[in-house]
């Protein structure tokens, strides 16, 4: 199939606000510096609903979303050394390309190297490799995974090991390494600290997790559905508030922790839940993390005498992490049982019920659902 065009089945969203409709796709080989990729399993994220919904500022229309993927790479274009035909892949919505300023800063897992034309839904040479009825298609977050094959630049995916199995690693391209490396790398949680994770999802979740491997004394669960306090235990969390139940969710979190917590997190991507956590921190030295993502227009805000005394907001992309540095160890490392993947799964999907597995998310029953390409 190399240097051919393939023909095969993607969930395509035509239009905003619509349910995605299962098409035939022609996805055009791989040109130089970019891979071709057969897509095995992709998990369903917020974000692609967001994108979907059309409140993203980003989002171009006709598009195949997803960006939550794993699979094997089926060919490569010119150029590419560091992947080959077979390797099985995570792909990367943030990519790394080791080279920009941003990569050889050391100060953040922001590569730049593909981000802008990534946001206009196009390949780094500014042309797009989907085709469906005569029509070309906008690529999303440089990964597309919701079609079974897909083009992304070579710095858009990393080779693991063969032996984690992709319906599992495909959540580390997004939910689990996004709240996991928020604690372990972004805040760095220290050994008995207290933190608090608003938004007990599979983000909220993957805090915890990381909360515990970096043995913080206490983590408090904030939700507003009462079913996630069992989700949030069976992670580690020591305490669950169940914040509609409370008056003033700050004062209570405040006096829960003599003075407030050390490290909170906002799962959410609600800008009144980010200003309460920013607040719940203690005061001189309280790190507040911004992970989720808010509407577009939304803004964030707070007296000012919250920073002045000591408090600090910053957010986290992608939990921080470097994709293709770090995710073969994080792979390793689940391999070993040192940290939670499989726990997230509670749903699962073929690709023509994707728009079933879009609607369980909406239930707070649903942490993950993982869709067989
Ligand atoms: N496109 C939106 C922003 C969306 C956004 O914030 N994306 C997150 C990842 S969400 C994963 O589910 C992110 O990491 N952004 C960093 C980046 O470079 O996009 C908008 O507002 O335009
Ligand atoms: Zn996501």
């Amino acid at each position: 199939t190399a240097g051919k065009t393939i023909t095969c089945k993607a969930a395509v969203a035509w239009e905003a606000g619509k349910p995605l409709s299962l098409e035939d796709v022609e996805v055009a080989p791989p040109k130089a510096g970019e891979v071709r990729v057969k897509v095995e399993y992709t998990g369903l994220c917020h974000t692609d609903t967001y994108t979907l919904s059309g409140s993203d500022p980003e989002g171009a229309f006709p598009s195949i979303l997803g960006h939550e993927g794993a699979g094997y790479v089926e060919s490569v274009g010119e150029g590419v050394t560091h992947v080959k035909e077979g390797d099985s892949v995570i792909l990367l919505y943030t990519a790394e390309c080791k080279e920009c300023k941003f990569c050889k800063s050391g100060k953040t897992n922001l590569c730049q190297r593909v981000r802008a034309t990534q946001g206009q839904g196009v390949m780094p040479d500014g042309t797009k490799r989907f085709t469906c009825k005569g029509k070309e298609l906008n690529h999303f977050m440089g990964t597309s995974c919701f079609s079974q094959y897909t083009v992304v630049s070579q710095f858009s995916l990393v080779a693991v090991n063969q032996e984690a199995k992709q319906d599992r690693t495909c959540l580390l391209g997004c939910g689990v390494t996004t709240g996991y490396g928020a604690a372990t790398h972004t805040a760095n949680v220290e050994e008995g600290s207290t933190v608090a994770v608003f938004g007990i999802g599979c983000v909220g979740l993957a805090v915890i997790d990381g909360a515990v491997a970096n043995k913080a004394g206490r983590i408090i669960a904030i939700d507003v559905n009462p079913e996630k306090k069992a989700w949030a235990e069976k992670f580690g969390a020591t305490d669950f508030v169940q914040a509609d139940k409370v008056d003033d969710i700050v004062k209570h979190l405040v006096e829960m922790t003599d003075g407030g917590l050390d490290y909170t997190f906002d799962c959410t991507g609600n800008v009144k839940v980010m200003r309460s956590a920013l607040e719940a921190c203690h005061k001189g030295w309280g790190v507040s993390t911004v992970i989720g993502v808010a509407a577009a227009g939304q803004e964030i805000a707070t007296r000012p005498f919250q920073l002045v005394t000591g408090r600090k907001w910053q957010g986290s992309a992608f939990g921080g992490v470097k994709g293709r540095t770090e995710l073969p160890g994080l792979v390793e490392k689940y391999l070993k049982g040192q940290f939670k993947v499989d726990e997230y799964i509670t749903h699962s999907q073929d690709l023509e019920n994707i728009n079933k597995g879009l609607e369980e998310m909406k239930k707070g029953g649903c942490i993950r659902c993982v869709i067989k390409m």
